[in-house]
C-alpha cells in the first residue's frame, strides 16, 4: 500500500528477524526485558539495549523512546509503552506511541520500520481496535511530511495479521 512517497506493508512472523533500520518493542514503562515481544528482543539484543534502557529509566505511557539496536540485524530499538486494554484513553494513548515512534524515526534518519501489534498481548487491548487505531495513526502520520520509506506492520499470529489485513484495507479502500 503506498501512501505519497512511504509504503505500509503486512509481514507474518517473528519482529526480531526483520533486517530494516529499526523495530518497535512493544515495552513497560520501567523499559525492563518483560515477555512477549519485549522478551525476544532484550533476549536477542543483548546487554547494550538492557544497558540503554536502564539509563533512561522510564517511559509514560503513550509514548516512546529511541536505543541502538544491540545484536538485532536492527540498527535501532524504538520502545514504545502501549495502554492496556482496560484504559479509557486507551484510543489516545495508542495513537501517540505509534506518532511518537514515527517521529523518532524522522529524527534519527530511520527509514524503515517495523511495528508488532502493540498492547495485544499481555496488555489485552482488543486486537480489531488496535489495528484500527495503528493504521490510522500511520496513515495520517505519513499523509504529512516525512522521509520514511517504509512501514511494516509485524505480526505474529495468523488471526492478528487478518485484522490487520481487514482494517488496512477498509481505510485505504477510498484513498
Ligand atoms: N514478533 C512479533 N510479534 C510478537 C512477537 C515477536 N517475536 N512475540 C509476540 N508478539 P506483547 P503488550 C506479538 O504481550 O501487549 C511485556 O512484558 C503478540 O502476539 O508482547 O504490549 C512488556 O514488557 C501480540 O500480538 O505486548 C510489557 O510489560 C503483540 O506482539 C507488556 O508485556 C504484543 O504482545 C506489553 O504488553
Amino acid at each position: 500500500m503506498k501512501i505519497n512517497h512511504s509504503e505500509i506493508l503486512l509481514e507474518l512472523g517473528d519482529i526480531t528477524n526483520l533486517k530494516v533500520d529499526a523495530i518497535v518493542n512493544a515495552a513497560n514503562t520501567g523499559l525492563l526485558p518483560g515477555g512477549g515481544v519485549c522478551g525476544a528482543i532484550h533476549d536477542k539484543g543483548g546487554q547494550e539495549i538492557f544497558d540503554e534502557c536502564s539509563k533512561i529509566g522510564y517511559c509514560p505511557e503513550g509514548s516512546a523512546v529511541i536505543t541502538g539496536g544491540g545484536s538485532l540485524y536492527a540498527r535501532n530499538v524504538v520502545h514504545a509503552v502501549g495502554p492496556s486494554g482496560g484504559d479509557p484513553d486507551r484510543k489516545e494513548k495508542l495513537t501517540k506511541a505509534v506518532t511518537k515512534c514515527l517521529e523518532l524515526c524522522d529524527l534519527n534518519d530511520i527509514k524503515t520500520i517495523a511495528f508488532p501489534a502493540i498492547s495485544t498481548g499481555i496488555f489485552g487491548y482488543p486486537v480489531p481496535e488496535a489495528c484500527e487505531v495503528m493504521i490510522s495513526a500511520t496513515l495520517h502520520y505519513l499523509k504529512g511530511k516525512t522521509m520514511i520509506e517504509k512501514v511494516i506492520f509485524c505480526l505474529y499470529e495468523d488471526a492478528v495479521h487478518r485484522e490487520f489485513s481487514k482494517a488496512l484495507k477498509r481505510l485505504t479502500d477510498n484513498l
